[in-house]
């Protein structure tokens, strides 16, 4: 039976004026879930409602906080493998990429439990004798946490946990074709200790919620937004929250570039493009854009890179595969006008991802599943779209270079700036690379997806607006810093004008 899902504020359901079914895109046929859209009067009044609770949480004393996180861990460990199916059947990514996915949100508790007990604030030295100076810092209030489906739990955790530490309650409103998934990451977050109100899971389309969370800001109910999408929509709310003097934390898409040096181990830079290129389809905001490959090893790297992929399985994500379908249907439709762009001016390598004999699909459009064909595009040249875009799809390019500041200077021209990586034996290579490029992430003969947890994650450029999720890093995002000085000499002692001849 098909599940129905509605928004939750206050811990009730809430009015919804549409509904959006949530479809599996391995077999679209299949309705994963009906859910209950609301409008943006109903998002605005969520944020009031949030405002409400919060107060009483943020009194709620730190450790306290700490232990809910605690126990919200344990209540998703113990839950994981139900919520990795789910993921699973509602985006189409592979179980073990879906399971991964549940372990980061329980490492995620697991580093801001004991966050509860430290949130440390400062002593510091005063100017005057007999006074005191320290810092502290305060919840910002109340938090619009927006977020896509291609992580529809790790990724929103790293934004609830620590807003939540922190003393903040939220407002989640999760992508659309992820909602089943988001609601039952809801409820083991709710089941967890969290006062009524101060976790909200709002469903709800992409112009409603901005035209709530515009009311809201007007309002003085949020004080915080947190947003992870592609670059256009990151403008946009960039744009509204500067109108608004408010600074969000955005972390928007990317075009991860793979620098392979002469010296590099061929196999194991093969293996990453594989991975970073093609797993998840394609659609991490982490994914490989292009290849930067040394020419001298250039054609040596694209026929074992092609060769990786025809061998790779394609197909059902409940299997071992390397990708399943890509998330929805409207990705599927900009993938496809992408193709449609690159197949007149580019050499298209290959084509030939395996498609399991479980895939119902194995061609670039059609009935069943939203399935496509992996493809390497060779040659692609500085200003090419598929060099400057983010395709968000199972694409990558390749193109060459010969000395290492000119790889780093394409690889920074797109003028995104999430993840990076560069293979190579020489540490000199590595370090140079770091220095000069622009991202946020930097791997050293590793992929440019798979970051961990707790360090910090984020983008510039294109990318985002430098804000950082995850680790302590986060911390700045969710909370402010007070400064309180305390006099105690009985007299008015004044800053800059009392302080003793030097
Ligand atoms: C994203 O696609 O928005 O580093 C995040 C990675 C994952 C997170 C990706 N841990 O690939």
């Amino acid at each position: 039976m098909t599940r129905q899902i509605v928004s939750v504020v206050g811990g009730k359901e809430a009015a919804s004026t549409t509904t959006y079914d949530s479809t599996n895109p391995a077999d679209t046929a299949e309705v994963v879930a009906r859910v209950g859209l609301a409008d943006a009067a109903a998002f605005a009044a969520a944020c009031r409602t949030a405002k409400e609770a919060q107060r009483e949480w943020a009194r709620t004393p730190a450790p306290v906080r700490g232990r809910v996180i605690a126990s919200i861990g344990r209540l998703v460990e113990a839950n994981a493998e139900a919520l990795a199916r789910l993921v699973t059947e509602e985006i189409g990514k592979p179980y073990a990429e879906s399971l991964g996915e549940v372990r980061e949100i329980v490492d995620t508790c697991d580093f801001f439990l004991g966050e509860g007990r430290r949130l440390y604030g400062q002593t510091v030295p005063s100017e005057m004798p007999d006074k005191n100076l320290f810092t502290f810092r305060n919840p910002v209030g109340v938090a619009a946490v927006i977020t896509a489906g291609n992580f529809p739990v790790a990724v929103p955790s790293w934004y609830l946990v620590p807003a939540l530490l922190c003393g903040n309650a939220v407002v989640w409103k999760p992508a659309e074709y992820a909602a089943a998934s988001a609601h039952a990451m809801y409820q083991l977050f709710a089941a967890s200790g969290l006062p009524e109100g101060v976790l909200n899971v709002v469903f709800a389309d992409g112009r409603e919620t901005f035209e709530g969370l515009e009311t809201a800001i007007v309002e003085g109910t949020v004080q915080k937004v947190g947003f992870t999408g592609s670059s256009e929509v990151g403008r946009k709310i960039g744009e509204m929250c500067g109108r608004h003097l408010q600074s969000p934390c955005l972390e928007l898409g990317g075009k991860n570039p793979m620098v392979i040096m002469p010296d590099a181990d061929l196999d194991l830079a093969v293996e990453g493009a594989l991975f970073a290129g093609f797993g998840t389809a394609g659609q991490r905001c982490t994914s490989l854009g292009t290849a930067i490959v040394h020419e001298s090893v250039h054609d040596e790297f694209v026929e074992r890179f092609v060769r990786a992929l025809a061998e790779a399985e394609i197909g059902d994500p409940k299997g071992d595969v390397l990708a399943g379908p890509l998330l929805d249907q409207k990705f599927a439709d900009r993938f496809e006008e992408f193709l449609t762009w690159v197949r007149p001016h580019h050499t298209v390598r290959t084509d030939q991802g395996r498609i399991s004999a479980d895939s119902p699909r194995g061609s670039f459009t059609g009935e069943g599943g939203i399935y496509y064909h992996p493809t390497i595009v060779d040659g692609v040249k500085p200003g090419d779209r598929l060099f400057m875009e983010e395709t968000f799809g199972p694409i990558v390019g390749v193109t060459t270079f010969s000395t290492l500041d000119e790889a780093i200077e394409l690889a920074n021209l797109p003028g995104y700036g999430l993840s990076s990586s560069i293979y190579t034996t020489d540490p000199r290579s590595a370090f140079r690379f770091r220095e000069g490029i622009s991202a946020g992430m930097v791997s050293v003969n590793n992929s440019t997806s798979g970051a961990e947890a707790h360090l910090p994650f984020g983008g510039n450029g294109k990318s985002g607006n430098g804000s950082r999720q995850s680790g302590m890093w986060v911390l700045d995002q969710f909370t402010r810093w007070q400064a309180m000085n305390w006099d105690h000499s009985g007299r008015l002692q004044k800053a800059q004008m009392d302080v003793a001849e030097i």
